[in-house]
């Protein structure tokens, strides 16, 4: 089945607790994430971080007729990583929502990420992050569509849940669909 490769997602400032778009618990799967970039360096597996990195009048903001507030803004301490996540120079780091005029909730969307997962060899992925009914869900419906086999890590996720039970919801669909749910124990990379 080829490599695996473990899909960080948005794990940024603005969507961790203090943050413009705060996710609730958004900072507590950095330890969690933090064992799973161990598990895949210790075996050579690809360890990938995607960004969401908006310019300051992306259309996805309220000020534009989007549905956020502003985020993520590039350059800004807000789009920048979460301090004790332990990234590393072996992490790729894909940027994505990066054009005024074009939204981009997956890590597959107008990037390079299918090409370098394709190059790498790899066969499976494993997405955790934020947000788990946006850029999660996204990002891994992309990874299964791209014909990668796709587990969400559920105890590396947290949801905006703009509507109560989004976040729920959304696993639900994805495990309808056939994604593979784990908690961080369990993966075996
Ligand atoms: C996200 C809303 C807007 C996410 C990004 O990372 O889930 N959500 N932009
Ligand atoms: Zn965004």
């Amino acid at each position: 089945m080829g490599n695996s490769a473990l899909i960080i997602v948005d794990v940024q400032n603005d969507f961790c607790p203090g943050g413009s778009l705060a996710v609730p618990g958004g900072d507590e799967v950095v330890p969690v994430i933090n064992e799973l970039i161990k598990a895949f360096q210790r075996r050579n597996q690809l360890v990938v971080a995607t960004r969401d990195w908006h310019p300051e009048d992306h259309c996805s903001f309220q000020s534009q007729g989007g549905l956020w507030p502003p985020h993520c803004v590039q350059g800004t301490k807000g789009a920048e990583f979460h301090r004790d996540l332990k990234l590393n120079d072996q992490v790729l780091v894909i940027s994505k929502g990066t054009r005024t005029n074009q939204e981009a909730y997956s890590g597959f969307e107008g990037t390079d990420l299918k090409e370098e997962l394709q190059q790498a060899g790899v066969g499976q992925v494993y997405v955790c992050g934020l947000a788990t009914d946006y850029c999660v869900k996204a990002t891994a419906l992309d990874a299964q569509q791209a014909g990668f086999k796709t587990t969400v890590v559920t105890d590396a996720v947290r949801g905006v849940d703009v509507k109560t039970g989004d976040s729920e919801r959304a696993l639900w669909e994805l495990k309808e669909k056939g994604i593979t749910l784990l908690t961080g124990q369990e993966v075996k990379p």
